[in-house]
């Protein structure tokens, strides 16, 4: 017998134990294994099979590694199949996530059991596929047409007292899966109940699916497995079972092939990999329990949000006792969001609110803070002050962080006697709700402080990324590039507004004009008045944003930039003084405008992009290609479908990146120069991702 599945008999039951860690996923041996189980059982004569999974979960879905290659006999959907048609009763026990194939295998047994911890859900759209085993014509049988479309089309894990309540799971029972499952089966024996097979349940009662298909494809903004699920789950009203089955199967097979379900699997195993680096193996990261916050802005209070969330004591230093008071206010507000969010309840918010935060204009409050992160005004000289108070503040061994976007981490560094002990921590606003996280590495920064940075990370529960000192770190620097590219393109004939249509159309919640009036026209406007010194006469930047800025308008805050803001509303019509100003700078110029086609502008857009993420990887600032892909995809809302500019880059071809790129240089030499390690790959014939595989 297949080893994944252990097979004991107990009495008149068989008892199946899958055995396959971490996750329990369903690879060939464990598939092989369920078949041979239950022919052993059937010719065992036995009245009843218990399937449970050891370790910390039920069956967590299938093998994800597998997709992709040409499929293994025996296939899931059979499996399946063969459980349910047995003779005797069928049971699951669940525990830990039962998803995806889990709980398709589930499905097939015909009554189940779970633990009030257990979670159950079909998140295989988040993958780029839909359940393909009988998912999407089971479920909807026992939990009805409403509950499965949304558990389906949004691939959300639920909790097990609602499965029961939706009628996934039959019953709910505290202790170990084999205790509770055996206990069931005992109990069904006794009462003489019938094999129930789901697939001979009614099929459930069609709703308007046209409209839900419309709803969830633009809910998705351009992902199609939501939709294309929405499809199967019509074929289980529409159609015979086993019919149904093969029009699943059918859809399946074809979201396998899309690009789609190649980035998001991309991003499933990158989000995991992301944090795992070859220099932290057994570095052990300083112990945090406390820490300090300098300055109580916006950023300030949201990092020392996330870091009461996760249980850590908060010390947050202001200049004066008023601007203390307000970032009490902030957090405060913060935090009330995340009670009435449900994600704390009102004891936690008290105790949050009391003794784990101290506000003070004092650094001596710092005196037993771990780690401590600095988020004042973005200026060298007020960074070096702060670090040289700190280095006099701090205990031996706390580490101290800067969260600056841009500025030279090895200058910070150098305004202490320890630089080895310092940092840059990164977040991205609002930090108690972004998830990423650049964890900069300076020269001298000590390993151990740099594994207390992913530490601190993971325990904020967020993606951290290392990266190296450049101007903007990873992310930033790779938004300066395409966001000079748009700024290209409008110079010479594009509208900021068609160039956010494009952007919105390839997939990003907003485009880089309406992102810009978010986040606050003054940032790019200080970017601008630091970099003219040492900007390359080479470049071309336009003035025209400049004017607006002095003119008062800062974007959403003051009420207009590229867009005008009317109160109440969150979404913008374009700024008709915005199109004069760039009209006259073209006209100042000697630029006559040209047309730009959509598709001349994505293709632009993301040569910039993926070339300048060519250089970061190249210059050794992201260490992999899939550093960039995560940077991109958790802080500057990249498409996830398209697993991030890398992979979207390996997907489209290397070499015709490479071609549209020399040929823009053909007008632009200066901005358009081919990274080197894009111009590497194309002469080798191999891809980014060969480089992430490369470790
Ligand atoms: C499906 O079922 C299709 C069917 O409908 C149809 C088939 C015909 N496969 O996340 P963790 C690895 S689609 C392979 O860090 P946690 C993971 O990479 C599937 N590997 O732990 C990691 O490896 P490493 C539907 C998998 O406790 C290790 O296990 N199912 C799989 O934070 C630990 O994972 C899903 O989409 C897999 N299915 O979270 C569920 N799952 O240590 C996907 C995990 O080398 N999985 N690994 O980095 C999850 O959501 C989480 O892993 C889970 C545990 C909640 C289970």
């Amino acid at each position: 017998m297949s080893d994944a599945i252990a097979y004991e008999r107990i009495g008149d039951i068989a008892v199946l134990k899958a055995q396959n860690p971490p996750v329990n996923a369903l690879g060939q041996a464990v598939r092989i294994g369920l078949i041979e189980g239950m022919d052993r059982a059937e010719a065992d004569g036995v009245r009843a099979v218990l399937i449970y999974g050891d370790g910390s979960t039920f069956f967590a879905g299938a093998d994800i590694r597998e997709f992709g290659k040409t499929p293994l006999e025996p296939y899931l959907p059979d499996v399946c199949n063969r459980i349910e048609a047995a003779p005797m009763l069928v049971v699951s026990a669940l525990h830990g996530t039962a998803l995806g194939g889990g709980l398709e295998v589930a499905l097939a047994t015909h009554y189940r059991v779970a633990v009030p911890a257990a979670r159950v859900g079909l998140p295989e759209v988040l993958l780029g596929v839909l359940p393909g085993a009988g998912g999407t014509q089971r479920l909807p049988r026992v939990a009805g047409i409403e509950a499965a479309l949304d558990i389906i089309t949004t691939g959300r894990h639920v909790g097990a007292a609602e499965a029961l309540e939706l009628g996934v799971i039959d019953k709910l029972a505290e202790g170990d899966p084999r205790e509770v499952g055996l206990a069931f089966v005992r109990e069904l024996l006794a009462d003489g109940a019938p094999r129930r097979p789901v697939s001979e349940l009614p099929a459930p009662t069609p709703v308007d699916f046209d409209a839900i298909h419309e709803q969830v494809l633009r809910k998705g903004r351009g992902q199609i497995s939501p939709a294309t699920a929405v499809r199967a789950v019509q074929a289980a009203t529409e159609l015979p079972f086993f019919e149904g089955l093969a029009c699943e199967r059918a859809l399946f097979r074809e979201l396998m092939e899309t690009d789609q379900r190649q980035g998001l699997i991309h991003a499933f195993f990158s989000e995991r990999a992301v944090g795992k680096l070859p220099e932290l193996v057994g570095v052990e990261p300083r112990p945090v329990s406390a820490i300090g916050v300098i300055g109580g802005g916006t950023m300030g209070a949201g990092i020392a949000t996330a870091a009461l969330l996760s249980g850590l004591r908060v010390a947050l230093i202001e200049m004066t006792g008023e601007a203390a008071e307000a970032a009490r206010g902030r957090i405060e507000g913060n935090l009330s969001g995340a009670r009435k969010r449900g994600k704390i309840s009102d004891a936690q918010y008290a105790a949050l609110m009391g003794d784990a935060l101290a506000v003070s204009t004092d650094y001596g409050a710092l005196a037993d803070a771990d780690l401590v992160i600095e988020a004042v005004f973005e200026s060298m000289d007020v960074k070096k002050e702060v670090f040289a108070r700190l280095d006099a503040a701090c205990k031996p061994g706390a580490v101290l962080a800067t969260n600056t976007s841009y500025l030279d981490v090895n200058e910070i560094a150098a305004a202490t006697t320890r630089p080895a002990d310092v940092i840059g921590l990164h977040f991205f606003s609002p930090a108690h709700v972004m998830r990423l996280l650049e964890v900069v590495v300076a020269d001298a920064t000590a390993p151990d402080v740099v594994a207390t940075g992913f530490a601190l990370g993971k325990r904020l529960k967020k993606i951290s990324v290392r990266a190296g000192v450049c101007d903007g770190f990873i992310g930033n620097r790779i938004l300066a590039t395409y966001r000079t590219c748009a700024d290209h393109m409008v110079l010479d004939g594009a509208s900021p507004y068609q160039i956010d249509k494009v952007l919105t159309g390839f997939g990003f919640a907003m485009g880089p004009f309406a992102v810009a009036d978010l986040a606050g026209l003054d940032i790019g406007w200080a970017t601008r008045k630091r970099k003219a010194a040492t900007r390359d006469p080479r470049e071309r930047v336009p003035t025209y944003a400049d004017v607006l800025c002095e003119e008062g308008n800062f974007g959403q805050k003051t009420g207009a930039g590229y867009y005008i803001y009317e109160a109440g509303r969150r979404a913008g019509v374009p700024n008709p003084r915005v199109t004069a100003l760039i009209e006259a700078e073209r006209a100042d110029r000697g630029i006559t405008p040209r047309d730009f086609s959509d598709d001349e502008i994505l293709r632009r857009y993301m040569a910039a992009m993926v070339n300048e993420s060519a250089r970061v990887v190249g210059e050794g600032i992201a260490r992999r290609p899939l550093d960039v892909d995560m940077t991109l995809l958790f802080g500057y809302g990249f498409p996830r479908y398209y697993g991030g500019p890398l992979k979207w880059a390996d997907i489209q071809g290397l070499d015709g990146l490479l071609a549209d790129i020399r040929r823009f240089a053909e007008d632009d030499p200066w901005f358009w120069q081919p990274a080197p390690l894009l111009e590497q790959l194309v002469a080798e014939g191999r891809q980014f991702d060969d480089l992430n595989k490369a470790g």
